[in-house]
């Protein structure tokens, strides 16, 4: 499909095509890859600089092939470190992540610092930002954090994401107000690597597509849903639509737990808790609720909304929400229910005795309230200026099941093609999304605000038959990924990328 690009023409000297002389470079916003600003150029570095980076903090990461116990199940997968989720990576905005990674796996890959404003040769993308670090190799990012919030790291190579290979990256803000005793992250992902196969049997079966299959849940909300090796038929939500995800996971896990034999978080009764939520799951938006407590929602993707109160929020892959909560005296299930997949994954708050709920316990606020974009909006001092967007890059979301041809305008993981923008310019994105599969779009090395409401956020749900426009401030030159964390639809080619033009 990606055979001979002008890419790679160009790069190998057969500068003479004239423009749109290759059937894939139709439209004006096309242009030979070296009109964008490289990874490495003096820009990036002028925009680092830009960023007053502070002190440098060292971390050390080894991707490696181990062992791993969920807690009752052990599994052979891939990891940083040998643990599931890795250590987490905290420092104070402002400061600098210098992180070495050695690649222990069998495998190229590289690390993706998902949400972060950082310089561009960071951000972890093989063949747009760097070259993957091949087996046995070691690479070094160093990066400024400028925002404070909840973030997180993971590979950006195939479908490695679906391994056990992502962790937390927390910024500190050392000048917030904590209004809070307590920090809990909670990271949450759907597991079946070592249990039923790995990520490349499932996008391998996803791929043949599903012409012969009835692929089901088409109107009826209450069908049941039915596993065929892989995949996964019949996960309807009254919120993201008919087909609320494709894969069967046997397993969902909380902090790396399996529900028998769940994370225990302790505190004493009347502890504020700030929960910080990851979705780091490949085909699975997790509904969460925490029993006998209502959550009030601070922040998205990292940065301050106005606090909002809910009894559950529906997380997408990819996103995270901040929310906190005063505990109740006793034993309480903190629950994530794989969106329409009817299975959940689960933790426990433990402040006082009694007897823990049972593993398939689903707490009556699933039920309740569930958060919605439209009731957020950005907190004082997050909102983007007011601005007419200068530009605006329509970005249809195409493909079905059928043939598994996930894409960005028809243009499969065309990444030798950016749109072009121009540093200084507010940007708009409209996603278009005219299927019955929702998808949760994420841009790299910037935040965007939701057009609507202002929200930030860099990862966003585009639901069925839903267009949904986005804008950024174009102030981190180079190129930067835009797609689908659905991480199976990203790799069969729901993947572009965004290019500052030199
Ligand atoms: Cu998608």
């Amino acid at each position: 499909m990606r055979a001979l690009t002008r890419r790679s023409l160009l790069r190998g000297g057969a500068v003479a095509l004239p423009f749109g002389g290759l059937a894939a470079c139709s439209s004006d916003e096309e242009r030979p890859a070296r009109s964008f600003v490289e990874s490495d150029s003096d820009r990036v570095a002028a925009a680092e600089a830009d960023r007053s980076p502070g002190p440098v903090r060292e971390f050390n990461l080894n991707a490696v092939e181990s062992e791993v116990d969920f807690g009752g199940p052990t599994v052979t997968t891939w990891s940083y470190g040998g643990k599931v989720p890795g250590d987490p990576i905290r420092l104070s905005k402002g400061e600098q992540v210098k992180a070495t990674i050695v690649n222990d796996l069998p495998d190229p890959t590289t690390i993706h610092w998902h949400g972060v404003q950082l310089r561009c040769d960071a951000d972890g993308v093989p063949d747009v930002t760097q070259a993957a670090i091949a087996p046995g190799e070691t690479f070094t990012y160093k990066f400024t954090a400028p925002d404070p919030g909840t973030y997180w790291f993971h590979p950006h190579v195939g479908v490695q994401l679906d391994r056990g290979l992502y962790a937390p990256l927390i910024v500190e803000d050392p000048d917030e107000p904590a209004d809070w005793d307590l920090e809990w992250t909670v990271v949450l992902d759907d597991w079946m690597d070592g249990v039923t196969g790995t990520p490349e049997d499932v996008l391998a079966q996803l791929r043949e597509g599903m012409g012969g299959m009835d692929h089901g849940g088409h109107g009826d909300m209450d069908m049941e849903t039915a596993v065929d090796g892989h995949t996964l038929m019949g996960a309807s939500s009254d919120i993201l639509g008919p087909d609320a995800g494709d894969v069967h996971y046997p397993h969902h896990l909380v902090n790396g737990r399996v529900a028998a034999d769940p994370e225990v978080f302790e505190a004493d009764p009347g502890a504020r808790v700030r929960i910080r939520l990851i979705n780091a799951g490949g085909d699975t938006a997790y509904r969460v609720a925490l029993a006998g407590h209502r959550l009030t929602v601070t922040h998205t993707d990292g940065f301050p909304c106005a606090p909002v109160e809910t009894d559950s929020i529906l997380v997408g892959m990819g996103e995270r929400y901040d929310a906190i909560t005063t505990l109740e005296d006793g034993v309480f299930a903190l629950v994530a229910e794989a969106e329409g997949k009817r299975a959940r994954g689960r933790a426990l708050v433990r402040t006082g005795s009694g007897e823990a709920p049972p593993a398939d316990f689903a707490p009556e606020e699933l039920t309740g309230h569930v958060l919605a974009y439209d009731e957020l909006e950005p907190a004082e001092g997050a909102a983007l200026e007011a601005r007419e967007p200068d530009r605006t890059i329509d970005l249809e979301l195409v493909g079905g099941m059928m043939d598994y041809d996930w894409s960005i305008n028809g243009r499969p993981h065309d990444l030798d093609n950016p749109y072009a923008i121009e540093e200084g310019e507010r940007v708009r994105l409209r996603f278009a999304n005219g299927h019955d599969m929702w998808h949760p779009m994420h841009l790299h090395g910037h935040t965007f605000a939701l057009a609507d409401s202002g929200l930030r956020k860099d990862t966003a749900i585009v639901l069925p038959g839903q267009t949904l426009e986005v804008d950024f401030d174009a102030v981190n030159p180079g190129r930067w990924m835009v797609h689908c964390h659905n991480v199976y639809h990203g790799e069969a080619g729901m993947m572009a990328v965004i290019g500052y033009r030199v």
